[in-house]
């Protein structure tokens, strides 16, 4: 890669995250999906050569898991989900160049290829080590196969990945009080022998790696703890029967290993970059200049997997010779009415359903891009979608582009016969520089949002000339202003392409343009618009109340259905489901509890950490002293406005050290949402707690 400004001389490859084959997909799984292709779309707006590409991740535990639990065989189920999401995602305009999957020869060939050579260069050493295994069900229980408690954090956590808590993967043999997700006994530790990648001896490079790679800070942030800290070896092998073999020597006397389905899923974004460049003819697209030489690889993911992309992937395409993402984009979560999706509780808007309701996909696209920053986590309920679709496109940029069209053409029969002002010039030249500063800096909320901005102002510029009271005393200068308005519409049409790019398409035929506005670049902007062009029609229509209420009882509907009545009860209570935690058997005595030095404390900052999912750090006054405490809360989202609130501490608990910062206490909450303890009265910072 380059590190130059976009457009550069080299071929671009955006990725995706691969989805796992193993399930329907929800609007919150298409924060990435959609985020790949709006940058996507920017970047060739840039005139920037791009292949836009992902495919379905077809091995590993989370297809075997399910296929075994509806007694499929994981083949099928797979390739079943990968034909449904490589439909889908056309949909919602998200248009893969090629959509793969990892299990057709191109990825098993190149993947073959990679560890033979990492055996080749000696990266591969074999040790012996404890995998969980089942005495019932006789099978070894590698990553999703059990479950257990995080030996970092303490949370429960999946075999590979403490995935309710401090996020890390694990290593075979890490997790704590194995348990087996098979028959739910609980797991003994076996001896086997395994391949493990020396990543150890890669330090160096990652460190180097780590300084230059560009992205969201999330993503340039959260790694830096593993990779400065001590860098374990990677075990890429699994006693599964799903995967690809391991293509090298088996271990003496060993039975068949496959390979662990991260060193397989990531090569997919090469396979596919592959298949498209044979597909097309390396002329058009060369995948070996992307991959082999200086190509500007940039990864869209979700925060979960930022571990295996700033980490064990690199590591590996270095040692193989190939070339290195030059940008990681990692995206918050979803939420959906503040409580996280859960398909089990029917908790979840899925995809098609979305679709099916009848709605436009533009508007999702809209909503997941600009309702926050790429990196924070997105609430998603109808009401706020309402109030989005509503102000933003009907508001808005539908008013803006229907109010000054029509005009047009009602007066003018198109564009009237004048130049643009340099007012409405040089505010055009600004959005086109504020976009290409939004994709250099990889702020992907900010591509959306330019188009809408540029309407804002089109609303308050048509408001202040006033264009219908001057069509008779001043002619001149109401064609001016209109003919302002007509490039301001045609201007919006271009940038609003990445992020909606079917409206945007529709726009461009409104204005009677030929061809596709896909196929233009940010410049095409300032190109003067068709001379003569028809009424205009409504882009965006309004949701109503109703139907809000609708959607909303919908949905409520199904969670009771799925949960049960108890559920839904609580539910509508606000309360998560019941799953209380039963209560502790054994007694402690009284001075047992008053060894806690337990204070009442008062926050006076709070801010997120920045390379953290779950920590913030606080300054809490606890009478004598100011604490520094960190704490995993910022699930609430909004940490910064804490301040003032106060707290109960235990004071006298060993100081920690949690991602580098320490932590002088600890504040106690209740449940998954943190919800503070507080007091009622007024005891002041300090009193102590009995
Ligand atoms: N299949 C899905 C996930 O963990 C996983 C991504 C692979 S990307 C190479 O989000
Ligand atoms: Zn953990």
């Amino acid at each position: 890669m380059t590190h130059d400004t976009y457009p550069t001389d080299e071929p671009a490859v955006v990725t995706c995250g691969l989805p796992y084959a193993n399930g329907n997909l929800h609007i919150g799984h298409f924060r990435t999906y959609v985020g790949g292709d709006v940058y996507a779309r920017a970047l060739e707006s840039l005139d920037q050569q791009t292949a836009f590409v992902c495919g379905s991740d077809m091995h590993g535990t989370p297809v075997a898991v399910d296929a075994k639990r509806n007694d499929e065989d994981p083949e099928s189920l797979a390739l079943g989900y990968y034909r449904d999401h490589k439909a889908l995602f056309p949909q919602f305009n998200v248009e893969f160049d090629e959509y793969g999957h990892t299990r057709q020869q191109t990825n098993v060939d190149l993947t073959k290829q990679i560890v033979l050579t990492l055996e080749e260069r000696g990266y591969i050493v074999e040790r012996e080590i404890p995998v969980a295994y089942d005495p019932v069900a006789d099978q070894s229980l590698p990553d999703r196969y059990v479950e257990g408690t995080c030996p970092y954090c303490g949370s429960k956590a999946r075999g590979d990945e403490c995935d309710e808590g401090c996020g890390r993967h694990l290593e075979p043999g890490e997790i704590e009080d194995p348990v087996s997700t098979i028959t739910g006994n609980d797991a003994e530790y076996r001896e086997r022998t395994h391949k493990f990648f020396r990543l150890s001896d890669l330090q160096d490079y990652l460190q180097a790696f780590i300084e230059r790679v560009e992205g969201t800070d999330n993503a340039k942030h959260q790694p830096r703890e593993w990779i400065f800290g001590e860098l374990e070896d990677w075990c890429i092998t699994r006693d599964i029967d799903w995967g690809i073999d391991y293509p090298g020597e088996l271990p003496d006397g060993g039975d068949r290993l496959v390979l662990y389905v991260w060193v397989d899923a990531p090569v997919e974004y090469i396979a596919t970059t592959k298949q498209y460049s044979e597909r097309v003819g390396a002329d058009t697209y060369d995948w070996e200049s992307a991959w082999q030489d200086d190509g500007e690889i940039v990864h869209v993911i979700g925060r979960d997997i930022i571990q295996h992309h700033t980490v064990f992937w690199p590591a590996l395409l270095h040692a193989t010779d190939y070339n290195e993402p030059r940008a990681v984009l990692a995206s918050g979560f979803m939420t959906l009415d503040g409580k996280g999706f859960s398909k089990s509780r029917g908790r979840a808007i899925w995809a098609q359903e979305y679709l099916d309701e009848g709605f436009h996909p533009d508007l999702l696209r809209y909503y997941l891009m600009t309702t926050g920053g790429f990196q924070q986590d997105v609430d998603f309920s109808w009401e706020k979608f309402s109030e989005k679709v509503n102000n933003d496109l009907v508001g808005t940029l539908g008013n803006f582009l229907y109010r000054s069209l029509l005009f047009a053409h009602r007066n003018f029969g198109g564009t009237p016969e004048a130049d643009p002002s340099e007012t409405v010039r040089t505010r055009i030249e600004d959005a086109i520089e504020a976009f290409e500063t939004a994709v250099n800096e990889y702020t992907v909320r900010e591509i959306g949002t330019t188009a809408v901005e540029l309407a804002r102002f089109g609303n308050e510029y048509i408001q202040t000339n006033e264009p219908w009271t001057l069509t008779d005393s001043d002619p001149e200068r109401a064609a001016q202003v209109i003919r302002d308005c007509v490039q301001l519409a045609k201007a919006i049409a271009v940038l609003l392409e990445p992020v909606a790019p079917e409206k945007s398409q529709a726009l461009w035929e409104q204005l009677n343009e030929d061809g596709s506005v896909h196929d233009q670049t940010v410049q095409a902007a300032l190109d003067p618009p068709s001379r003569e062009f028809d009424a205009p029609a409504e882009l965006f229509e309004p949701l109503e109340d109703e139907r809000v209420e609708q959607l909303n009882a919908k949905l409520d509907e199904r969670i009771q259905e799925v949960s049960g009545e108890a559920a839904a009860s609580s539910e509508a209570s606000g309360d998560e489901p019941a799953e209380i935690e039963p209560l502790a058997d054994e007694r402690v005595s009284m001075g047992t509890f008053e060894a806690f030095d337990l204070r009442v404390g008062e926050i006076q900052s709070a801010e997120p950490i920045p390379e953290s999912d779950h920590l913030a750090k606080l300054m809490v006054d606890i009478g004598h002293e100011t604490r520094q405490i960190v704490a995993g809360i910022k699930q609430l989202h909004d940490v910064e406005t804490l301040s003032g609130t106060r707290i109960v501490v235990v004071a006298n608990l060993e100081p920690a050290t949690l991602m580098g910062h320490e932590s002088n206490g600890m504040l106690l909450a209740a449940g998954e949402q943190a919800d503070l303890l507080t007091t009622i009265g007024d005891a002041p910072p300090g009193t102590r707690i009995h």
